[in-house]
């Protein structure tokens, strides 16, 4: 397949980028941690999706070059954000499953933030819930040598997939992302407001950091604060950003 051997070449010839979109704290206003994201510009100048070229990453097992180097790329990024005046951001990292079940993973992790001066909570490891469904016993003993060694780990686009609840309360997770599908209705119809208040006071009696994804308009984001929602992620506060309009954004003064 072409674009599989394109796909190849494109981390040598440094066709792939992060793009980085805030997570704003509405206790404070500022900034509580940023999600990076992968972009592929090919040579001619087209953006190839992630959804198209993970996946073939996650079938060629290219997967673990590629999060590789985003992961070191990311901390370098948040390492250069915390000097310029963040000292307390985190950045969150997507994982597909050939990455995350690598034995060698929370080793080589400790040993990327310790060479960028972070701490291990600063880094935040996505994990979606199909991701665990399918292999869960490997896992949640991952998740657990992770947390271990203090490093956070999200479940992304929670209540988009058919984890189990009951699975919920024996996850070492930390921090809980809700899909923005529970977002999209807000301020339509009562029972998306009933749903979405329900699943947040499901994470935080479960003691998790809860983020709510996907808020596009003043009226979700109304909706979002009146369920609790302090964790914000949407077009409507920041598109993701390439690190200098990143920059520029939170640290305007700088
Ligand atoms: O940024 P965008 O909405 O186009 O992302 C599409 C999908 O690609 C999302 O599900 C996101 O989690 C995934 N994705 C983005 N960046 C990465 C990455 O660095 N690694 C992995 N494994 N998935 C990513
Ligand atoms: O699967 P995951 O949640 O990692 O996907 C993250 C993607 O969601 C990002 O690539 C980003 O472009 C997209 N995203 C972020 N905020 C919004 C939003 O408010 N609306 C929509 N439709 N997509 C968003
Ligand atoms: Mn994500
Ligand atoms: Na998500």
């Amino acid at each position: 397949l072409q674009m599989a051997q394109d796909l190849h070449q494109a981390l040598r010839r440094q066709e792939l980028f992060l793009v980085y979109q805030p997570i704003f704290d509405l206790a404070h206003g500022g900034a509580h941690a940023i999600e990076a994201l992968i972009r592929w510009r090919r040579p001619d100048g087209q953006l190839v999706p992630p959804d198209v070229f993970i996946a073939l990453a996650e079938e060629t097992h290219l997967i673990v070059q590629i999060g590789q180097w985003v992961v070191a790329q990311a901390c370098r990024d948040l390492a250069s954000l915390c000097a310029a005046g963040l000292p307390d951001l985190k950045v969150h990292v997507n994982m597909a499953a050939p990455e995350f079940t690598r034995e060698a993973l929370p080793q080589e992790l400790t040993t990327l933030v310790q060479a960028h001066g972070l701490r291990p909570e600063q880094l935040s490891l996505e994990l979606t819930e199909s991701l665990l469904m399918k292999q869960p016993e490997q896992v949640m003993a991952v998740m657990a040598r992770l947390r271990q060694r203090g490093f956070d780990i999200s479940l992304d686009d929670f209540g988009k997939g058919h984890s189990a609840l009951s699975l919920l309360k024996d996850l070492p997770i930390s921090t809980l992302k809700i899909d923005r599908a529970f977002v999209r209705g807000l301020g339509q119809r009562d029972s998306e407001r009933a749903i979405l208040a329900t699943i947040m006071d499901l994470g935080r009696h479960l003691g998790l950091q809860v983020i709510t994804e996907g808020v596009e308009t003043d009226t979700q984001l109304a909706c979002v604060r009146g369920c609790g929602g302090q964790l914000i992620q949407g077009f409507l506060l920041s598109r993701p950003l390439p690190l200098d309009a990143l920059r520029q954004r939170l640290l305007p003064d700088a």
